[in-house]
């Protein structure tokens, strides 16, 4: 975890800042426990606008996830898509991961042959310093003009990373709060005490925001996301020559095989074969089919202390929690779309 620490002179400012973050979050938790509140928490029914934050570079499933929401058009009209900060083998710090993932969504674009230019943007150079501290960056300030702008329903905002981009828009205009339904896939069920995964560990500070900040929020737990273990062989069923998308995630499953294989002796199939989780497309398929997809329910939003640990719940604000989902309908769906 790379967290810096505040100056001491910077204290003040923050102290404030805090206080009116509480200011806020007492009045959006109340609302946030309303009938009205449960009901924006519900699955969308109509097409939706909807905007993506992904670390497109740091495995190989965002992609899938970018491929599935653009083609599924009828449901879903793809307003941006955001490069989130990363930090892993592929990325010696969050820049780089943030760059990196900035050029694959514009090569993932380019396959799908969806235009980018207008609707990718740079994200956040680093993680937040702090839960009160936004980044600032030209994927936080388009969510707060996106946001801002009218429409029916919410804008779906859907995080498929470290929510660093997500939480500093929150901090830089708390009034989104109410304009917008987050979807972020990250941290582990509610129960567990530890919440790390990847996306949540990363950045923490940016997590305890869309907990914190009443933003109405679905929360897909990294371990519910873990049943979409996927084979090579399944995928080469689903994708190989059925479209230049579907060639082209195929490939990059393949060549991630190679790449992050340490073990030689593990096979491409049969007995023991290695597979690969495709975590991201989990969101995805909660807007198009809800429940059909990935099973979930109302609870009261936990909290999550300094060390990434799930220490209570608050009474007054409630999120959606997914519980399970449905591997094989969500694949079914998948690789239907992808061989369009
Ligand atoms: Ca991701």
């Amino acid at each position: 975890m790379q967290i810096l620490h505040n100056s001491p002179s910077r204290r003040p400012r923050l102290h404030r800042l805090a206080k009116a973050g509480l200011i806020l979050l007492g009045w959006s938790g109340l609302a946030l426990n309303s009938p009205a509140a449960a009901s924006a928490l519900a699955p969308p029914t109509e097409r939706i606008a909807m905007m993506l934050d992904a670390d497109m570079f740091n495995e190989v499933d965002d992609q899938f996830a970018l491929a599935f929401a653009v083609r599924s058009p009828e449901r879903i009209d793809l307003k941006a898509v955001y490069a989130a900060p990363f930090k892993n083998h592929r990325a010696r710090t969050a820049e780089e991961g943030m760059e990196k993932s900035y050029h694959e969504t514009v090569r993932v674009l380019k396959l799908l042959n969806h235009p980018s230019d207008g609707l990718v943007f740079r994200g956040s150079r680093s993680y937040l310093p702090d839960r009160n501290t936004p980044v600032d960056s030209p994927a936080a300030r388009h969510l707060i003009k996106l946001s801002h702008e009218e429409r029916e329903g919410p804008l779906y905002v859907v995080g498929l990373g470290a929510a660093s981009n997500l939480a500093s828009a929150l901090l830089m205009d708390p009034s989104i709060t109410n304009r917008i339904v987050m979807v972020w896939i990250g941290g582990q069920p509610h129960g567990w005490r530890r919440a790390h995964d990847f996306n949540l560990e990363q950045d923490i500070p940016a997590a305890q925001v869309l907990f914190d900040s009443g933003v109405p929020l679905v929360h897909i737990p990294a371990n519910v996301a873990a049943r979409l273990s996927i084979t090579l062989p399944e995928l080469e069923k689903g994708l190989k020559g059925k479209s230049i998308i579907a060639d082209a995630l195929y490939q990059n499953v393949e060549e991630y095989y190679v790449e992050t294989r340490k073990n030689r002796d593990v096979p491409r199939s049969g007995r023991g074969a290695w597979t690969k989780v495709i975590w991201d497309i989990a969101t995805i398929a909660w807007l198009l089919e809800g429940d059909a997809s990935v099973t979930s329910e109302l609870v009261a939003a936990p909290v999550l202390n300094d060390a990434g640990e799930w220490t209570g719940a608050k009474r007054n604000h409630q999120v959606r929690v997914a519980t399970q989902l449905s591997r094989d309908r969500i694949y079914k769906g998948l690789f239907e779309k992808l061989s369009e």
